[in-house]
């Protein structure tokens, strides 16, 4: 009875271990428009997104504003993404930046002064 019990529960996790797993695994890119104004922006920014789980590579253009993020599909989603940036305290595309983090950013990077 015991061994059937484990049979079971083993096979139960394995169910739930491949229902867990996205069928498409690999490396996707997005572009987001962010409310970046100058190259501390821009280091801010990428160095957050460097830090966030799935990111392979985070490059800010700041005369565009467009973020370019390269990512694991298996990691994250461009949601996820998107969020890191608000956390940062920028806007990504039309979702409004943190408020905490966008108060804690130097005046320079305030969107009230455009891209200098
Ligand atoms: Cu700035």
């Amino acid at each position: 009875m015991k061994f059937l019990l484990a049979t079971v529960l083993t096979l139960c996790s394995l169910s739930h271990a491949s229902a867990q797993t996205p069928p498409a695994k690999g490396t996707e890119t997005v572009k987001f428009k962010t409310s970046a104004v100058c190259d501390m922006c821009k280091a801010r920014i990428e160095k957050s997104l460097a830090y966030e789980k799935g990111v392979q590579s985070a490059t800010l253009d700041v005369a565009s504003q467009m973020l370019t993020v390269s990512y694991r599909t298996e990691k994250t989603t461009p949601a996820a993404l998107r969020a890191a940036v608000q956390k940062t305290g920028y806007d990504a595309d039309d979702q409004t930046a943190d408020a905490k983090s966008y108060n804690r950013l130097p005046d320079c990077c305030k969107k009230t002064n455009g891209v200098h």
